[in-house]
């Protein structure tokens, strides 16, 4: 299940945003989550076509993609030296796949800005400078446990060493990891390192009530211009919300809520953005199985091959993985039934290189 850390400077917003987005919260007792907390949330995947199959099909059950939420409290400058709550947010953020950013573009007088006056591009800095002061202090010491065995078996070790060298040379100049070539494998020794500039950013500005529904975005505008987001990978999944509208929103009946999110030029919910934009940053794609009366949504990275995406239902199934009967999202809407494109002829037969497409609707058969 994919885990997104919410972050940024107090006051800007993270919580009123967490509680929005969380409002939905599931508890799916056949899943084997840990505890859920108020600072942690799983929330079902806002997912179109999976309503549309549900509606079709109508199966005895219809199960969605699940992410998680974590409202990470804490961080303020110096908090990579421990300051505040600073060593127990690191501990927290350092297990999410991907980091939502929070920052603050709203005025409200009433509302302390801990450096005094609202400017979103600074508190951009001040946090990612944080986030990169972590990882070098990290890195350090992980550098100086591996300096022995580096020295005794040099050849095994070349690569790693090579690497982690290099990433020490791009954290003190202030660069973050996510923006250097990082394979998956990388990206997951970096996550088990604890490193936290080598995560996926999406960057959330919230703005004013009146800043949201206008097409004329001064502050938004300015975020957009500062160099952290224009030298970032990501920028162009940065979010746009209004923490507070949105939870203006959520206050109403479902029946009123369309009319108000009309009204209030609001496309799409912060949960459906997010996610939609998370997908994108992480290259995850959706696919769908149908077994015994069960309809359910699977995610997996892009380029994912079929008897992989099968071991995601069941270890077994990957193991013994003979072929996957594939059919597509959009024939299946057209044409009713899985039967219906049998008999049309519409069903591929893939084996074992197939890579898994978005929207997918798959049966896999193996060898139990
Ligand atoms: N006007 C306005 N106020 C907001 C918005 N988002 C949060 N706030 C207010 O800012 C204060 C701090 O919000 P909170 O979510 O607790 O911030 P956190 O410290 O980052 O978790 C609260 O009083 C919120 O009501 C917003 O989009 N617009
Ligand atoms: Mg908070």
């Amino acid at each position: 299940m994919l885990s997104i850390g919410i972050i940024g400077l107090p006051n800007v917003g993270k919580s009123t945003l967490f509680n929005v987005l969380t409002a939905g919260q599931a508890n799916v007792s056949n899943y084997p989550f840990t505890t859920i907390d108020s600072n942690t949330g799983m929330v079902p995947v806002p997912d179109q076509r999976l309503e549309k199959l549900n509606e079709l099909l109508s199966p005895e059950e219809c199960t969605p993609c699940f992410i998680q939420f974590i409202d990470i409290a804490g961080l303020v400058k110096g908090a990579s030296k421990g300051e505040g709550l600073g060593n127990q947010f690191l501990g927290n953020i350092r297990e999410v796949d991907a980091l939502a950013h929070v920052v603050r573009c709203f005025q409200e007088p009433d509302v302390a800005h801990v450096l005094e006056n609202v400017d979103p591009v600074r508190d951009l800095e001040v946090i990612e400078t944080e986030l990169l002061l972590a990882d070098l202090e990290v890195l350090n010491r992980a550098i100086e446990k591996r300096q022995r065995i580096w020295q005794t078996v040099p050849r095994e070790h070349a690569r790693e060493k090579k690497r982690w060298l290099l990433y020490r040379e791009k954290l003190e100049e202030g660069i973050p990891l996510s923006s250097i070539d990082l394979t998956r494998e990388d990206q997951s020794e970096l996550k088990g390192l604890g490193i936290l500039t080598g995560k996926p950013v999406l960057y959330v500005a919230n703005l004013s009530e009146s800043e949201y529904q206008e097409s004329n975005r001064p502050c938004l505008e300015k975020l957009k211009e500062s160099t952290i987001l224009q030298n970032s990978s990501s920028a162009a999944e940065a979010v746009t919300v209004s923490a507070r509208l949105e939870w203006e929103v959520q206050q109403l009946e479902m029946e009123e809520r369309a009319e108000f999110m009309k009204e209030l030029n609001m496309t799409e919910t912060g949960l459906e953005q997010l996610v939609r934009k998370a997908f994108r940053l992480l290259g995850l794609i959706t696919f769908y199985t149908i077994a015994n009366e069960k309809l359910r949504a699977w995610e997996v990275e892009r380029e994912t091959r079929a008897p992989q995406a099968a071991g995601k239902v069941h270890s077994d199934m990957e193991q013994g993985f003979i072929r996957a009967h594939v059919a597509s999202f959009e024939d299946l809407c057209q044409h009713g039934s899985f039967q219906q494109l049998n008999r049309l002829g519409r069903v591929r037969t893939e084996g074992k290189d197939y890579p898994v497409q978005d929207g997918d609707v798959i049966q896999f058969f193996f060898n139990p």
